[in-house]
């Protein structure tokens, strides 16, 4: 017995194998259930007691010995497979996933951009606002339904802290800072308290503006609002402005272009009346530029504003304004644009 395990030992120190293959083979011979180490230790019962003990020391140092060698043998193989997968330098790379812009970033800055062009600059302001800024200063009467509970994210009451509900505060803390002429554009978010809805959310974007100067006239606002639109509608676009009414502007009106998906035709992105309702905009009320500290005798002024969600949903023709805020990987990665 002792000579057998022996004659095994030096058989194993041999072992070599060309393979990962061979090596699995190797383990079936040797260590498998019916391989030739285990015959060994199925002869262990015929050993006699005194010699058991030197038998059995001697057996298991085999057992050991072929399980240690014939692990290298295949590690030595799993090794080789995989670095040689690691430096084939012909392989095509893995390229990374690049992210994007939002599509809301992606109309802001289009809108932004075209206004620029005309001259006006950009402002932004704090979204924790106080009462004067947010209705006080632009003619909001003291019932109107704004200021109530019902329609504005209070963050404390008397004194009154809220989130703005329009950019327009920022055109107040712009005017509190620098005297006429004021030409820019307001970018930013806005909070109202609504139930969200397919078309409404109590979180939007406004991009809202302001041009105050001397003899600045309606015929200027409906050219730069003209402007406007075919910049970022396409040059065959058309405006209508319908009368319209807010506290801070005197006229008002609301703006419609268009329809560009049918040409002013009628369709049912239209709703069949060939025109798509953009924007509100009108001449500052002459008691707003005078609670602001502007002779309203020297200047006047237009103001225009938008919502960014609606302007993105007609652009894109998207259908529910939530999917602007759920950051699904699905919906946002349809958006491409050019840094
Ligand atoms: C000052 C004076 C006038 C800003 C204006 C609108 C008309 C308007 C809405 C469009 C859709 C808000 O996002 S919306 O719900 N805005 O229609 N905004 S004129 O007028 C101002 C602002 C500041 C000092």
């Amino acid at each position: 017995m002792l000579d057998k395990i022996k004659a095994l030992v030096e058989e194993v120190k041999a072992l070599s194998a060309a393979s990962a293959e061979q090596a699995e083979a190797l383990r079936i011979k040797y260590l498998s259930k019916k391989g030739a180490v285990s015959a060994l230790f199925d002869e262990f019962k015929n050993v006699p007691a005194e010699k058991k003990r030197e038998v059995g020391q001697r057996l298991n140092e085999l057992k050991n010995l072929a399980q240690e060698k014939i692990n290298a043998l295949k590690d030595s193989f799993l090794g080789k497979e995989q670095n040689s997968k690691a430096v084939d330098v012909t392989l095509p790379g893995t390229s990374a996933a690049f992210g994007g812009r939002h599509p809301l970033s992606i109309v802001k800055d289009d809108i932004v951009e075209i206004f620029s062009h005309m001259g006006f600059t950009v402002a932004e302001g704090p979204e924790v606002e106080d009462d004067w800024h947010v209705f006080t200063a632009l003619n909001f009467p003291l019932e109107h339904p704004a200021r109530d509970m019902q329609d504005t994210f209070f963050i404390n009451t008397n004194p009154d802290i809220l989130l703005r509900t329009h950019t327009s505060s920022v055109q107040v803390r712009t005017m509190e800072r620098q005297k006429p002429p004021i030409r820019a554009v307001f970018p930013g978010r806005v909070f109202r308290n609504e139930a969200i809805s397919a078309r409404a959310h109590c979180i939007f974007h406004q991009i809202e503006g302001l041009y105050i100067a001397k003899d600045v006239s309606f015929a200027d606002l409906k050219q730069v609002l003209l402007t406007f639109a075919k910049e970022f509608f396409g040059a065959d676009t058309q405006i209508r402005l319908r009368p319209s009414y807010f506290p801070f502007t005197e006229p008002s009106a609301e703006m419609d272009v268009s329809c560009s998906l049918c040409g002013g035709k009628g369709c049912s992105v239209c709703k069949g009346t060939g025109w798509l309702e953009i924007l509100g905009c009108g001449m500052v009320d002459p008691a707003v530029l005078e609670s602001n500290g502007i002779d309203s005798k020297e200047y006047t002024g237009f103001a225009f504003g938008m919502g960014v969600e609606r302007i993105a949903m007609l652009k894109y023709q998207v259908k529910d304004i939530r999917l602007f805020f759920e950051n699904d990987m699905r919906f946002l990665s349809q958006f491409k644009s050019a840094f």
